[in-house]
């Protein structure tokens, strides 16, 4: 089968990957509508393309807090990836690595930080984090990021609790007794999700500063009211994220939540955005409102379902192609051509 867009590689891994780990790749919240919505925003957005502007070379590259990545797209954090294939996220961080962008890492990995940092030595990768209750283990964690060589420590501030996912409800939604959360394995028992620390405020931002050198990136943020706290206790980069739709239901699309973040940080960190990311045009757009680099979530499984390392090479390729395809069209010539100008919200 010719693989051609992303939307072949979802095709693949929902024939392919067992329900139950299709089905947790797949789960949004309740109705399922912010998940949809992070999509459907993105076809709301209409280009507004300029001529003759000499695109006969055009440079994708870009920079996120400071290291060059080859174009703006980068791998967002999601769990249990021996779900869809073997070698998990030492597969994942390999990608990464063979195609020059970031892989951030989560706390919810089958493999430990340490073997994701040897299986690609040299690769630009960030640690997603969640605070637990207990908070040594949370501080053992950071520290083997940074001992680990990961680059960054991106917070998760949207999951004080996990969202209520139907299906994995229904499946009884558990790893195979051959998979270990491998970072957590003696902490407590993965499914109960019992060390979780919903009591989570921003003074810890503070705490994990206390902790590590390593620039901090908080991921969830859908408010200017939020993004401004952000910004106020420190942290250097946001990512504008609603977890694939998989926490609170009805909040806003996450492309839509990036136009309020950028107009209220102006420049003081650097913004990001995950969800919804389906084609290299998606990436203009979201450049376009802001963002300095997106990232992507469920593709990236869908790559490794297909061919594991192989597979999400593939896709990385595709979106890059894409990307630079799209730049083109609209006339840029190199990522910093790319602005508001370009865009318009469709009234349709
Ligand atoms: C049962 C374990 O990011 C997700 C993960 C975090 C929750 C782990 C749930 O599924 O959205």
């Amino acid at each position: 089968m010719a693989m051609v867009c992303l939307s072949d590689f979802e095709a693949y891994a929902k024939k392919y990957l067992p329900k139950i780990a299709w089905d947790y790749f797949a789960a949004g919240a309740d109705d399922c509508t912010t998940r949809d919505e992070n999509i459907l925003a993105y076809k709301r957005i209409r280009f507004r393309p300029r001529m003759l502007r000499d695109v006969s070379v055009t440079d994708i590259r870009t920079k996120i807090l400071g290291t060059e990545i080859s174009f703006p797209v980068g791998i967002a954090p999601t769990g249990f990836h021996q779900l869809a294939w073997p070698d998990g996220e030492k597969s994942t961080a390999r990608a990464a690595r063979a195609m020059n962008t970031c892989y951030i890492a989560s706390t919810y990995s089958t493999c430990t930080l340490e073997e994701i940092s040897a299986a690609a030595p040299g690769g630009l990768r960030w640690f997603q984090l969640y605070i637990h209750r207990n908070r040594a283990a949370s501080q053992q964690l950071v520290q083997r990021a940074e001992a680990s060589g990961f680059q960054g420590l991106v917070l998760t501030a949207d999951l004080p609790y996990t969202g209520k996912r139907r299906d994995d409800v229904r499946n009884g939604f558990c790893l195979p007794p051959h998979m270990k959360v491998k970072n957590l394995e003696r902490a407590f028992e993965v499914c109960k999700m019992s060390l979780l620390d919903p009591s989570v405020t921003w003074n810890d931002i503070y705490w994990l500063r206390s902790l590590t050198h390593l620039p901090i990136i908080i991921k969830g943020i859908l408010t200017r009211e939020d993004a401004e706290l952000a910004v106020r206790h420190g942290v250097q980069g946001i990512i504008v994220s609603n977890h694939g739709g998989r926490q609170l239901d009805e909040g806003p699309a996450t492309i839509d939540a990036l136009v309020e973040v950028v107009e209220a940080v102006r420049g003081r960190v650097e913004v990001y955005v995950d969800g919804g990311i389906r084609k290299g045009s998606d990436v203009l757009k979201a450049l376009a409102l802001g963002a300095k680099c997106v990232f992507i979530g469920r593709p990236a499984l869908w790559g490794l379902a297909y061919k594991g390392e192989e597979g999400l090479q593939d896709v990385l390729r595709i979106l890059q192609d894409e990307f630079r395809l799209s730049m083109a069209l609209a006339g840029c010539a190199s990522v910093s051509e790319i602005g508001q100008h370009l865009v318009q919200f469709s009234k349709l």
